[in-house]
């Protein structure tokens, strides 16, 4: 097996310090939050950003400033900004971190129950976020929160709409008005992976662990992070990101699995940037 590659997504745009106090938004918060990801054993950090009180931006401005910190402490890490940003952005608001030229982005493939909102993920917008990231050379990570997502980006791929092979694919499960996170969905969604496609899954709140020693097992890679849970443990908030990814490298290190560094994560996901 590879070894594992360890996402953290350090902020998301919808959970608040009224939820978790180390939720970061400013900055330096950010990058504190970044590095005890990092300084634990995650190789990609998957950003959002937020303005100084919480807001979710896409702001091309913030993004840089923020990329530009985190690489100044932590140089070699893989940066994934978020093109799903928050519900209700248009789509050359989420568009605007492709602009910067990332390694990656995510590109959401589907519209989606989020909780009691919508999360807008058109064909006809997936193709401009395929288009783009094609002339801007930025690899996709897929994001799909249901079956019907990877069905779609694989056709769109075959057209040559969405870059194509090596395709990574994240699993998010546990979204309330999508696929839950249970194992078995895990197993079904990841069967129908073409050869040669390297995958990652996320399981939303309590769900974030045992959807992770799943996918330690299976071969996968995993995303943890306060994007997806608070919690370290039930009723007991995480004091970090880095917390959050020692737990993961604890499950890795009991399962036999080694964690990868970023240039090794690069290798896996056959980044040539
Ligand atoms: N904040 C969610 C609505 C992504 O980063 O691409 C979308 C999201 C997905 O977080
Ligand atoms: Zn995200």
């Amino acid at each position: 097996m590879e070894k594992l590659i360890i996402t953290a997504a350090i902020c998301g745009a919808e959970v608040t310090k009224k939820m978790n106090p180390a939720i970061p938004y400013t900055v330096e918060e950010i990058v504190r939050e970044a590095k005890s990801a990092y300084d634990a054993g995650a190789a990609i950090v998957h950003l959002h950003v937020r303005t100084d009180d919480g807001v979710p931006t896409q702001d091309k401005a913030r993004f840089k400033e923020c990329i530009d910190a985190i690489k100044a402490a932590i140089p070699d890490v893989i940066i994934i900004p978020s093109t799903g940003g928050a519900v209700g952005m248009s789509a050359e608001e989420r568009l605007q971190p492709t602009e910067l030229f990332p390694e990656m982005a995510t590109l959401d493939c589907g519209t989606c129950n989020f909780g009691d909102t919508i999360f807008e993920n058109s064909m006809p917008l997936m193709r401009d976020f395929g288009k783009r990231m094609m002339e801007n050379n930025i690899k996709p990570e897929y994001e799909c929160f249901e079956m019907g997502h990877l069905d779609t980006a694989l056709k769109m791929i075959n057209k040559g709409q969405l870059p194509g092979h090596p395709i990574h694919v994240n699993f998010v499960l546990g979204v309330l008005g999508c696929t839950p996170a249970t194992i078995p969905n895990l197993v079904w969604m990841v069967s129908a992976l073409p050869p040669g496609a390297t995958w990652c899954a996320t399981g939303i709140g309590l769900t974030e662990f045992p959807i992770a020693a799943a996918a330690i097992a299976m071969g996968g890679h995993v995303r943890v992070g306060f994007e997806d849970n608070i919690f370290i443990e039930r009723r007991k908030i995480a004091k970090s990101n880095g917390e959050l990814v020692e737990k993961v490298v604890r499950i890795a290190k009991e399962l036999g699995r080694e964690i990868a560094t970023p240039d090794e994560a690069r290798r896996i996901l056959g980044l040539t940037k």
